[in-house]
This record gives C-alpha cells, sequence and structure tokens, in this order.
C-alpha cells in the first residue's frame, strides 16, 4: 500500500495505468457476474447514470469515470438478487420495471419508519442524474398569479422550515386481497410508512407565487420517465384540492427522517401529504401547477386512483364517470410485533404491538381479538405527534390452550369508523382494502 503511494506521488502516469489494470481485472469479474444476473434475473437499472450509482453506493465513485456504462457495481450486485439500492434487504420486491417494494409489517416496528424499509412504488423510471444546483422547482398555472422558479438552496433558506411525522400508504396496499383480483402490484399490507419529513410548507411557496382566488387544486410534475421512454408522456402528474395543498402539513421536502430523500423516494424533493393517497406525493419534483380545476394529469382519469362512487358488486364493471377521487384514506392497523408465525409457552404472554392510522382525523381506539373477530379487548394506543401521524398500540395477550391462534387488529377512527374484518368494498383497481390485520400465533406447551 505505501509502496503505491509513493508511485501516487512520484508518477501519476504510472499510478493511473496501475488502478486502470486493477480496474480493468475487476470490471471482468464484474462483467461476468452482470451476464449471471442477466441471465436470471432482469437488471433493474439498465442505464444508470454515475452520479446516480454514487447516491445509490452511499459514497463517492472514485473512479466513476473509468466505469463502462451500462454496468452494475458489484457494491449494487445484491439489488439484482432482491436489495434495492437505499434499501434493506428483507424488502418485498413486487416489480423490477418499474421498481415496487413493499415492507414486510416485522419491518414495520419501529415508531418511525426508517428510510431503508420504506416502501417503494414507481410507476415509471426514476432519474439517473441528480444536477443539484440545476435542480429547480417551478411554479406556475391558471390559477397562479404568476410563474416562479425556485433552486433547492432557495427553498431551504428563504422559507421557515418545518419537519411532521407523515403516514404515506399507497392507495393499492392490500390489493392482493381482492376477488375478483385486480390488475396492478399486488401489494399486501406493506405499501405504508410514516417518516419524520423535513421541508417547507407547500402553501408558503404557493402564497409566494400568488394563488387565484379561483384556485381549485395543485398537480404535480416528476423528473421520472415514462416507462415507454417517451419524453412527451408522464409517468404520474397527480395532486390534491387547493384546501389539502395549504394545509400546515403539507409539504415539499428534502429529508426523510433528518437525512436526504433515499433516491427511490423522491431524492432530492418531493410533496407529502400526510393521509391520503401517496400517489398525490409527487417525487422528484420539478413543477407544481396551480389549477382552476380538477388537475387533470396522467393517472388522474378513469379508473386510476378512482373507486366507484357508490358501492358496485365484485366484478362489475363500472363506467369512468362513475367513479370518485379517493381522498382522505379509511382508517387501518398493523400489527408489527411479533412477527407472524410467533411461538409462545401457553403460561407466558405475549406482548403485541403496532402503529394505527386514518387519513384526515385521528384513531380512536384499537382492538384485538384471539378468536377471528367473537370478542375483542381493548389495546393501549398513543396519541398522534401531529395531524396525519401514525399513532402506537400495545397490548399483552394471554391464550387459554395450546394450539393456532389468529391475533387481528381493528382501529376505530373518532367518527367511528372502523375496519371491516373482511376485504371491504370490491372495486375495478382494489384500492382501499383496510381489512383487519392478521398475524398467526402457536401456543405450545
Ligand atoms: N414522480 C413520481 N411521484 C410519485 C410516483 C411516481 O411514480 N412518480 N408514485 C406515486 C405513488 S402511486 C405512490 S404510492 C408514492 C410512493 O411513495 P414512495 O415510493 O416514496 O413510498 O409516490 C407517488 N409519487
Ligand atoms: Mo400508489
Amino acid at each position: 500500500m505505501s509502496r503505491f503511494m509513493r508511485i501516487t506521488k512520484s508518477n501519476s502516469q504510472i499510478s493511473r495505468t496501475i488502478r486502470q489494470i486493477q480496474i480493468f481485472t475487476l470490471l471482468i469479474f464484474l462483467e461476468s457476474l452482470a451476464m449471471n444476473f442477466r441471465s436470471s434475473r432482469r437488471l433493474f437499472l439498465k442505464h444508470s447514470s454515475l452520479t446516480g450509482f454514487s447516491l445509490l453506493l452511499g459514497s463517492n465513485m472514485v473512479f466513476a469515470s473509468n466505469f463502462p456504462k451500462g454496468m452494475i457495481p458489484i457494491g449494487l450486485a445484491d439489488y439484482s438478487l432482491g436489495q434495492l439500492p437505499g434499501k434493506r434487504l428483507g424488502m418485498r420486491v413486487l416489480n423490477d420495471n418499474p421498481i415496487n417494494a413493499e415492507t414486510p409489517a416485522h419491518l414495520l416496528d419501529d415508531l418511525l419508519t426508517p428510510n431503508d424499509v420504506f416502501f417503494v412504488r414507481n410507476n415509471g423510471t426514476p432519474p439517473e442524474t441528480f444536477d443539484l444546483k440545476n435542480w429547480n422547482l417551478v411554479i406556475e398555472g391558471e390559477a397562479a398569479q404568476s410563474k416562479k422558479s425556485f433552486s433547492l438552496e432557495q427553498l431551504k433558506n428563504d422559507f421557515p422550515k418545518y419537519s411532521y411525522n407523515l403516514t404515506l400508504e399507497c392507495g393499492g396496499n392490500g390489493r392482493s386481497e381482492f376477488n375478483p383480483p385486480a390488475k396492478g402490484n399486488q401489494w399486501s399490507t406493506g405499501a405504508v410508512g410514516c417518516a419524520r419529513w423535513t421541508g417547507v410548507r407547500l402553501r408558503d411557496v404557493l402564497e409566494a407565487v400568488g394563488i387565484k382566488s379561483n384556485a381549485k387544486y395543485i398537480g404535480y410534475y416528476g423528473k421520472d420517465t415514462h416507462l415507454s421512454g417517451d419524453p412527451k408522456k408522464d409517468s404520474i402528474s397527480r395532486g390534491v384540492p387547493i384546501h389539502k395543498a395549504l394545509e400546515d402539513e403539507s409539504l415539499i421536502a428534502w429529508q426523510m427522517n433528518d437525512r436526504d430523500l433515499p433516491v427511490l423516494n423522491g431524492y432530492p424533493l418531493r410533496l407529502v401529504f400526510g393521509g391520503w393517497p401517496a400517489s398525490c406525493s409527487g417525487k422528484w419534483l420539478e413543477r407544481i401547477v396551480i389549477r382552476d380545476r380538477v388537475h387533470d394529469g396522467q393517472k388522474m382519469k378513469g379508473k386510476a386512483y378512482r373507486v366507484p362512487c357508490n358501492p358496485v358488486a365484485p366484478g362489475s364493471k363500472v363506467a369512468d364517470e362513475d367513479m370518485c377521487i379517493i381522498e382522505s384514506m379509511p382508517v387501518k392497523s398493523l400489527i408489527t410485533f411479533p412477527k407472524s408465525g410467533a411461538t409462545i409457552k401457553l403460561n407466558q404472554t405475549l406482548p403485541i404491538r403496532g402503529h394505527a392510522w386514518v387519513g384526515d382525523a385521528s384513531v380512536k381506539k384499537l382492538d384485538y381479538s384471539i378468536d377471528f373477530g367473537a370478542s375483542w379487548k381493548s389495546c393501549e394506543l398513543t396519541t398522534p405527534d401531529n395531524k396525519n401521524a401514525w399513532q402506537h398500540f400495545s397490548a399483552q395477550v394471554k391464550f387459554p390452550k395450546v394450539g393456532y391462534y389468529e391475533v387481528w387488529s381493528k382501529a376505530t377512527d373518532e367518527n367511528g369508523n372502523a375496519q371491516p374484518m373482511l376485504v371491504p368494498g370490491w372495486n375495478p383497481k382494489g384500492y382501499l382494502n383496510n381489512a383487519c390485520h392478521r398475524i398467526a400465533v402457536k401456543v405450545i406447551a
């Protein structure tokens, strides 16, 4: 090593050659690995840029200029085997094109969801380069009084900063249980998380631009691209009514749990609207439009993120005009400890815990059942840290005799709405399944 360093000092030309040889050897090795992966499994990133890789690897790629385009760094090798960049092994990858991954319930046990287990729901291809100096957020639209552009620095320096714990849940969480089945990512229970988001209030930024009195909605545009690669198409462009946009907790955020947003969760900038379908919370945020009508961007129309305005029989065909946009999410809960399948002894008490949440309201009580819903007992339940933050529950559970049990959790919100025990309201795209969460427990002698 020291010899190498001396060479580096005395003759940079030689050292460069040595490094190139070393890297070349490594590359042959990498290429053979990559070929193995390719034959067994499609690679997630086909044309990732070097900047992107550095971010994903969590540190600078020192010899980035030597690294061939199209190759996957070995630091990301597990990625092809089921681990996503910036995410922990154990995430359940549902799709690699676009990348979609959910969090098993037992990995959601923390009070706030760590960045490396926060679910990922992409509709298109995430951006590959991040030119932070030239990353601007443009605000415009029919109902904007002007058009303004803000650099990341301006957003960070010119507006007061706020942090809130906000729950994001994909509207399609729980889709896998609908019958007849709905097309799309087959989320079980893990397209949800609650993190501490830091940024500026969307309201403050919109007001700096000027909001006309006829403003009705905001819409977002992100830097990700449509899967087809067609630059004229957006992967998704949704939004919220102006009243939700102007709430204190509606953020333009650049931090998640006091760190930069993970690349897959919208680095460097995203919207966060807690308690509403997470599809409203635009990632890789570049542009916001203040609309004088309901935003009509990609995935605002037809069946996307909409449910029948009135309940329909399972399997029904529903006309687009009878579909309504999902807003505040229904009450729900998740048992995050123990992991489903736990075994305990009959004379032991089982501690259980988890989280409960609901859109624009708070959860009032949490009950659990060990007899498939025949009887219920209540859990301890915390109050939310702020609006749209999830709440935590816990209980000590005793079982009457040996055997197989399920522990079910049922949350009830302040308006008296409770989680159903069966999958609720069938709808064409399988949204809003807030059925009770269940874990298996075996009690032995
Ligand atoms: N630009 C952009 N924003 C987006 C999406 C996307 O594909 N592109 N997906 C939306 C959907 S459908 C969901 S559920 C959330 C998921 O956020 P997460 O990946 O950070 O968990 O992001 C939303 N924002
Ligand atoms: Mo979503």
